[in-house]
């Protein structure tokens, strides 16, 4: 733990800045539900044109099931979420390759503190803190483990995997579309997370219960988002931005349907309450807190959670001001705890591979036979660790060997007899049951599930 510590505090100036803005984004949550984009094709390289909502009536979902403009859909063609997938997608016409529906690639559909997608084949690894699995995986549970440990990046590999780093090398690890990271987190097969050799990876801010921002415009989430909010949770936020006139504020996700439960808007300075809303009062127009200082409140008593909010604030500086208009990183970057953010270029090429050896064995592989382990027996961070290695192995062998059998069981009595793939599953029950687990094919018998739970008995499913 010692040495990771260490690291930690070793890079806690070292400042993660985006190549990308988000300042364009369309969607707030998560799985891009809340897309309401004009992207018609399932990519804009080379995509397959998306079928009409009007024409698809053979299928699920089509505007004769919601004809009132319910879920995004209506006479177009665009790339809409309106069954909680992990992602926007529409239905294809492309049965040479027996696909009916296909999950978009939409840039412009990536939530604020999701920053993005990418390799990691573990040499060296991608985040290189603390890493966890686990069977019950959601981003909000990935973010807190990483945020628990002062890590400021998360991210989420295979759907049960969970890695900590505090630096991203764009140079090592390239970028790749947001559908190779739509593996359903295995604790909620709404989320996104990862893929195979994919990490997704989040700011540790969202979803953190208070926090102080400063730059001039950014995005704040409700506590434990993208999860439900927490009962009896009491957080503040602060917003602090030098030189402004006002901060405006604009919901663009509001679910907290509890009038128990409330959020606020106060003056900084004088604790004067600007906006209240609840379940009875939801935020209407932009709210406008006429200060340099504005602080948001939320809180929650013990009963009736839901998903909780995502507020975009941006700073007013009066004629001639120079935040207005100007593209700004909605990351909050400019943290207090950030001295000195221009001397930090992203030359952090040697302080990866420094952490790259300490690291723990972050190989997808290597995880594999920890799944349905407690996470605690990922983190082999002990010293020493030679004279526990191989006790550690013997025990994980035996794990394995034991639920192998044990899975093996329940495999056989999951009655999916028409949703199997022959091609990748056929051997490998057999040789190795993790694979079935860990296999993109497996994962979408969940999607299948999902995409046919209203009497959509097709069994196609293209990715
Ligand atoms: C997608 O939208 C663009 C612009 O609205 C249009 O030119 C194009 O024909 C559309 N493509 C399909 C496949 O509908
Ligand atoms: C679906 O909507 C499009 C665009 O409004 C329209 O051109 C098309 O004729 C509609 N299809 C049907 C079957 O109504
Ligand atoms: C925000 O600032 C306050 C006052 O400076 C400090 O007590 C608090 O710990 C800070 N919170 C975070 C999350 O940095
Ligand atoms: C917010 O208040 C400031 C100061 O009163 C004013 O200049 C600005 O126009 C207001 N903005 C909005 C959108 O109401
Ligand atoms: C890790 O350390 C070993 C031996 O100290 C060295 O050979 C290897 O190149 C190092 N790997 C990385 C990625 O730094
Ligand atoms: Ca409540």
């Amino acid at each position: 733990m010692d040495s990771f510590s260490t690291a930690a505090l070793l890079v806690a100036g070292f400042l993660f800045r985006t190549s990308s803005s988000h300042s364009a984004t369309e969607c707030y949550s998560a799985n891009g539900e809340d897309y309401r984009g004009r992207q018609n094709q399932t990519s804009l390289r080379g995509g397959l044109p998306c079928l009409y909502w009007n024409e698809t009536l053979q299928h699920p979902y089509n505007t004769l099931k919601f004809p009132n403009g319910e879920r995004g859909l209506g006479p177009h063609n665009y790339c809409r979420n309106p069954d909680g997938d992990v992602g926007p997608w529409c239905y294809v016409d492309d049965h040479e390759d027996g696909v009916y529906w296909k999950y978009c690639d939409v840039p412009t559909c990536r939530m604020p503190g999701n920053l993005g997608c990418f390799m990691d084949t573990g040499d060296p690894p991608t985040l290189t803190g603390s890493s966890e699995t686990s069977n019950r995986l959601t981003i909000e549970r990935c973010i807190s483990y990483c945020r628990e440990r002062r890590y400021q990046l998360a991210g989420m590999e295979a759907g049960y995997a969970c890695f900590c780093g505090n630096h991203l090398d764009h140079s090592l690890h390239g970028q790749s579309p947001s559908t190779e990271c739509n593996h359903v987190c295995f604790g909620d097969h709404t989320q996104p997370c990862g893929g195979d050799g994919r990490i997704v990876i989040f700011d540790t801010r969202v979803g953190s219960c208070g926090g102080n921002y400063t730059s001039p415009s950014g995005v704040l989430y409700s506590p434990d988002y993208p999860d439900r909010y927490g009962p009896g949770r009491v957080c503040y936020w602060t917003i602090q931005v030098h030189g402004a006139t006002a901060i405006l504020f604009d919901f663009t996700i509001f679910d907290v349907p509890d009038w128990a439960d409330m959020v606020e808007l106060l003056d900084g300075y004088t604790n004067q309450v600007v906006a209240r809303f609840d379940g009875g009062n939801p935020p209407g127009n932009t709210v406008n807190v006429t200060t340099d200082f504005a602080i948001l409140y939320f809180y929650s008593d013990r009963t009736n959670e839901a998903r909780g909010f995502a507020v975009r604030y941006q700073a007013l500086k009066s004629a001639g001001g120079s935040f207005v208009g100007q593209p700004t990183e909605e990351e909050p970057e400019e943290d207090s705890s950030a001295t000195d953010p221009e001397s930090e270029p992203e030359s952090d090429l040697e302080a990866t591979t420094e952490w790259s050896n300490d690291s723990l064995s972050q190989n997808s592989n290597q995880v594999l036979y920890v799944i349905t382990s407690t996470p605690s027996e990922v983190d082999r961070k002990v010293p020493a660790w030679t004279v526990y290695a191989m006790a550690a192995l013997l025990t994980l062998v035996v794990i394995a060997t034991v639920t192998k059998f044990l899975l093996h069981v329940v495999m056989r009595s999951t009655a999916y007899p028409t949703l199997e793939a022959p091609d990748t599953c056929g051997q490998n029950v057999a040789s190795d049951p993790w694979v079935i687990l860990y296999r993109p094919s497996t994962i979408s018998f969940f999607k299948k599930k999902l995409k046919s739970h209203q009497g959509d008995l097709s069994p196609l499913v293209g990715h």
